[in-house]
């Protein structure tokens, strides 16, 4: 028997900008798990990891990235690791990543595919991989496997690699490698392992084409990552059986809290924070503010979330509501601020227009009639704004936009 996992899209050196000082975390993570994941591929005795495509987040990763990851890969001398340069991390020539020093200094059982190519990796059992040169491309990488399998002898295991998009029917960009769906089996593979997509995919080609996912999470939604495949052989012909083995070291969980059923999203978000409380550790956690809300509401609800979130490995708090003045609030602004609670008044008329609903209908004292579509246009004129521009949106943004400004006018 023969016995392999089988991994892709590490995407080491990933910015995760949006996450400001909690990025590095982030970072750190993928390269532990990778890490891990040698270990486990010795543990289970696999006779060879590959990595199909996109280790790295660009050509651009920095030097030191780069020897951490070679030497992490190259710590088992008994797991042979097979990389195949990506999308991300394509094989371009002397300045991508896989000509710097500590790529060249590699030891023979870490290896890397620079150009098309068949290995055997034990009597009678062949990888056959096909490397991507450039980011974007509208040929299937996997032809070239159906050439390098041509001149194998018969009656040989055959497992192919590469990196692109199962050419699924809506689901993939002409120009993102799309791949045929029969690409196994037009090649003559036993196997197919695939990178690009982060979720676990495993049933294409009769189960012959399999993409594990990203090992790491890397974004909320993307319930089918975190695994990597261990893939063994009985013979040629015969199928492969394939297991995903959870490694990842962070899950990441998105929650909701819509003031418009304020009391019940405390209660279910408290309820679900909780019951993740035991894992806050290794969680990634994110919650969204939506509806409409006071300020003074708003700022209640993240200093309750922030006092909740502080045990998570990653928290982060988005605030999409948008700002529902009180009567006192909106008689103080017309006083203290005459233009700008004008302004206010305008934004809600517009929106209750483009919306169809009237507006302060909620808010008795907002009092703004409702608007006309001349009055409307007449409003939007002056600006060179279309009517049709003004989506949701862009119109939560200008409430918020608007509301700082006065929050600062108000200092
Ligand atoms: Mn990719």
């Amino acid at each position: 028997m023969f016995r392999l996992i089988h991994s892709a899209d590490w995407q080491l050196g990933a910015r995760f900008a949006q996450f400001g000082a909690a990025a590095p975390r982030l970072r750190a993570v993928r390269l532990e798990t990778l890490r891990r994941t040698v270990e486990l591929a010795r543990t289970r005795e696999a006779d060879a990891l590959l990595i199909a495509g996109d280790l790295f987040e660009d050509n651009q990763v920095d030097d030191a990235l780069v020897a951490a990851t070679v030497a992490v890969l190259a710590a088992e001398p008994a797991v042979r690791v097979y990389v195949l340069p990506g999308n991300h991390d394509p094989f371009t020539g002397p300045d991508c990543v896989w000509q710097r020093a500590a790529w060249l200094k590699a030891p023979p059982h870490v290896h890397v595919f620079r150009a098309a190519g068949t290995v055997e990796l034990a009597p009678g059992v062949h990888l056959l991989a096909s490397p991507l040169h450039q980011k974007q491309s509208t040929t299937d990488p996997s032809l070239k496997l159906a050439e390098l399998a041509a001149a194998l002898p018969a009656g040989t295991i055959r497992i192919g690699m590469t990196h692109g998009s199962p050419a699924i029917e809506a689901r993939h960009k002409p120009d993102d490698f799309p791949i045929a769906l029969h690409a196994a089996t037009r090649a003559g593979l036993d196997y197919l392992a695939l990178g690009h997509w982060h979720n676990w995919l495993a049933d294409t080609d009769g189960g012959k084409m399999v993409m594990p996912g990203t090992p790491e999470p890397d974004n909320f939604g993307n319930d089918a990552s975190g695994r990597v495949a261990l893939v063994e052989f009985d013979g040629p012909g015969r199928p492969a059986r394939v297991q995903p083995l959870p490694v990842a070291t962070l899950a990441w969980r998105s929650f909701d809290f819509d003031f418009l059923a304020a009391d019940a999203a405390r209660a279910t978000l408290g309820a679900a924070l909780a019951e993740l409380a035991p894992a806050a550790a290794r969680t990634v956690v994110r919650v969204t503010l939506a509806g409409t809300a006071s300020p003074a509401a708003a700022a209640e609800v993240r200093a309750w979330l922030e006092a909740k979130l502080a045990d998570f490995a990653v928290h982060q708090l988005r605030d999409e509501t948008r700002v529902a003045l009180s009567a006192v609030e909106l008689a103080d602004l017309q006083a203290r601020h005459p233009i700008l609670a004008q302004v206010l008044a305008d934004v809600d008329r517009l929106e209750a227009f483009a919306n169809g609903t009237v507006a302060g209908a909620a808010e008795p004292g907002a009092g703004a009639a409702p608007l006309t579509l001349a009055e409307a246009q007449a409003l939007l004129a002056p600006a060179k704004v279309e009517l049709a521009a003004l989506t949701p949106p862009v119109l939560a943004q200008l409430r918020r936009t608007l509301f700082r400004t006065l929050q600062e006018v108000a200092k």
